[in-house]
Formats: structure tokens, sequence, C-alpha cells
């Protein structure tokens, strides 16, 4: 009986689920065989975890994963008490850490911490470019002393349809954007990740897809108030899997529009192409605001599973703008509502 692996309960029904990985990956899969849409089953190898055949190095737990190195100025940092959640408890910090999507490690599987041993963010910088007064590069722990740090609970709504509720730590994006002065002919940002193939698995193992990760804001969207850069959770620097060293947080938009581990920010005077636009066009908007009344074409947005701990099968409904309209209505007079 000791040998006996107790799971969380997301580990079998995620990988049969459709979603944005199992969708793509299969497809992906199908077509490199040249099956064609047969040969469906054969896929589900692919997702197993602990095949990482480093156990010597291997973090023993998803919270093993800070990186030793992470700059500890600020945390834990005062709670900003201007943003509440106040209708949903905060996720237990292990799910928030175990359950995630970040497709550099692997897009099969939302238990990737156990994949991210090679990885070694630090020393950090942030280069800075495009439509600025000048150009620069920033070292991220500069920018953590510079501007300080304060913890922010917000919702967070993937475009899977599952949720949590995160205390996240870091500082305004504005005054990143300030930091750059931008030109005024600039009117987007656009947002590139890092790419390092010997470090992140999932780059190899998906190597179809246009890496690095990409993503892009609009000039009031980035200066927004709740436009969050997030270097840390749960009064700690960020795990490797939560996007260490740094992310944004957009808590009114969809996860995938908050890039993790972003490492240039260029500014631009058009709209920025994006990962996920490119994949799918009809499926994933460059706007992507949370919307319950504007269904993902293959599954409803009315509602979402509300992760609280290891137990995902909670539903609740989804909110306009995930509860944040006051904030961000007037940006959009187009959306429905
Ligand atoms: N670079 C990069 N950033 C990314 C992703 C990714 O695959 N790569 N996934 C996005 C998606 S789809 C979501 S829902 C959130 C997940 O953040 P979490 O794992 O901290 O909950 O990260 C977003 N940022
Ligand atoms: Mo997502």
């Amino acid at each position: 009986m000791s040998n006996i692996i107790i799971r969380p309960n997301w580990v079998l029904p995620e990988s049969a689920a459709s979603t944005q990985d199992a969708y793509f990956n299969r497809r992906r899969f199908i077509s490199t065989l040249g099956l064609g849409t047969i040969g469906v089953a054969s896929v589900g190898s692919l997702g197993c975890i602990g095949q990482t055949g480093e156990a010597a190095e291997a973090p023993k737990g998803p919270l093993d994963t800070i990186p030793a190195d992470a700059p500890r100025d600020g945390y834990p940092a005062a709670r900003n008490s201007l943003y509440k959640v106040p209708e949903r408890p905060i996720t237990d910090r292990i799910a928030a850490s175990s359950y995630n999507n970040f497709y550099e490690f692997d897009g099969n599987s939302k238990e990737i911490w156990h994949l991210t041993d090679k990885y070694d963010p630090y020393p950090f910088t942030i280069e800075i470019g495009g439509l600025v007064e000048k150009p620069m590069t920033l070292d991220l722990s500069d920018l953590i002393r510079r501007f300080g740090i304060e913890e922010r609970l917000y919702r967070h709504r993937c475009v899977e349809a599952w949720s949590l509720t995160v205390p996240w730590e870091g500082f305004p994006l504005r005054n990143l954007v300030e930091l750059a002065k931008p030109l005024s002919k600039a009117s987007h940002l656009k947002f590139v990740s890092i790419a390092r193939k010997n470090e992140m698995p999932g780059i190899k193992k998906q190597s179809w897809y246009k890496w690095p990760y990409y993503e892009g804001l609009r000039m009031d969207e980035a200066t927004n108030e709740l436009a969050f850069a997030v270097t840390g959770m749960y009064g700690e620097p960020l795990t490797k899997q939560n996007g260490s060293p740094i992310r944004l947080a957009l808590p009114w938009k969809y996860g995938y529009k908050g890039p993790k581990a972003f490492a240039k920010i260029e500014f631009v005077d058009y709209e920025p192409k994006t990962f996920w636009n490119d994949i799918a066009p009809d499926e994933y908007s460059f706007l992507s605001n949370v919307n319950p009344k504007v269904p993902h074409p293959r599954w409803s947005q009315a509602t979402e599973r509300f992760i609280k701990d290891m137990d995902t099968t909670r539903r609740v409904r989804t909110q306009l703008f995930n509860g944040y309209e006051e904030f961000v209505g007037d940006m959009y007079p187009n959306e429905p509502r």
C-alpha cells in the first residue's frame, strides 16, 4: 500500500479535456505523424508526469521552484486594499503553484513544476525599445528596488474556463511605461518572453509553435491602474512555473494576455501580433476581455471552474470583465454587454 501515489483530481481529467492545449497538441501531433484525423488514443502517453529522469535535481514540491537568487527586497509586501475579491476565497497556494499554464515547459500537462529544474532566470534584464526617447536595458532587481512592491489580490481567469484568486506582488505596469518615456506616436506595446530551449523543455517538444511567446496591449490598457507587473505571489518571489522572474497580471482579460518571463517591451504604432491569435484568430482575439456572453467557439464562457484547492470541480459564474468593469469598462464601448 505504501507506494500508491495519490494525485490531485486534475491530473487525469485535464489531459482528456478539449482545451487550449489538448486540442492543439493533439491536432499537431496527428498531422506530424501524417495520420489525418485518426490515432488520437496514442497521444495520452505524451502527457506522462515524472519522466524527466533527473530525480536528483528535480524539485520536491511546487514551492521548491522559487529561484534561490530571486531578489527578496520588500517581501512580503503590504496588500493594496483598493482591490478586493469579496465573493471568492483566496486559492490555496499549493494549488495555484501546481495548476499552471506555461507552454515553454509543457502544453499537455498542468503539473509543470516538475519540469523547471534547469530553468535559471536570474540575473535578468528587460530590454525597452521601439518608439521611446532612448532604448534601454533594465536590471530586474534594480527595478524592484526602484519601484518597491505591493500586494494585490486579483481574480485570474484562464480562457479554458478555470480560475484562481491570487495575491500577486509587484508594481504597476504604468511605472515601467513612464520610465520608458514612449514617444507620442506610440499606440501599443509588444511584449516578448524568453525562450531558452535548453532550460525549457516544452520548446523543443513543441517546436511547431512560433517561439518566443509574444503578446500585446494598447497604451490605455498598459497604463490602466489594474495592469500589474508581477514579480511574486503569496508573499514571496514567483515560482518558476508561475512566470519567474516577471509576468503580467491583467485581471480583466483572459490569462494568456499576460506573458510570463517577458524580457522585451517594444513600443509600436500598430496593433501587434500575438501568439495565440496567430495560432487561431477566430478563437483568441487581440482584446480577449473576460465576457460570459461571448462563448469560445468550442466551449461556453458563462461559468468557470474555481480552483480553491486541489478539488477543481466547483463552478462559479463568470463576470463581465472578470468583475473589473468599474476600472476598465470605459475603455471598451463595443464590448457586448
Ligand atoms: N510565456 C508564457 N506566458 C503565459 C503562458 C505561456 O504558455 N507562456 N500561458 C498563459 C496562460 S494561457 C495563462 S492562463 C496564464 C497562467 O498563469 P498561471 O500558471 O500562473 O496561473 O499564463 C499566461 N502566460
Ligand atoms: Mo490560459
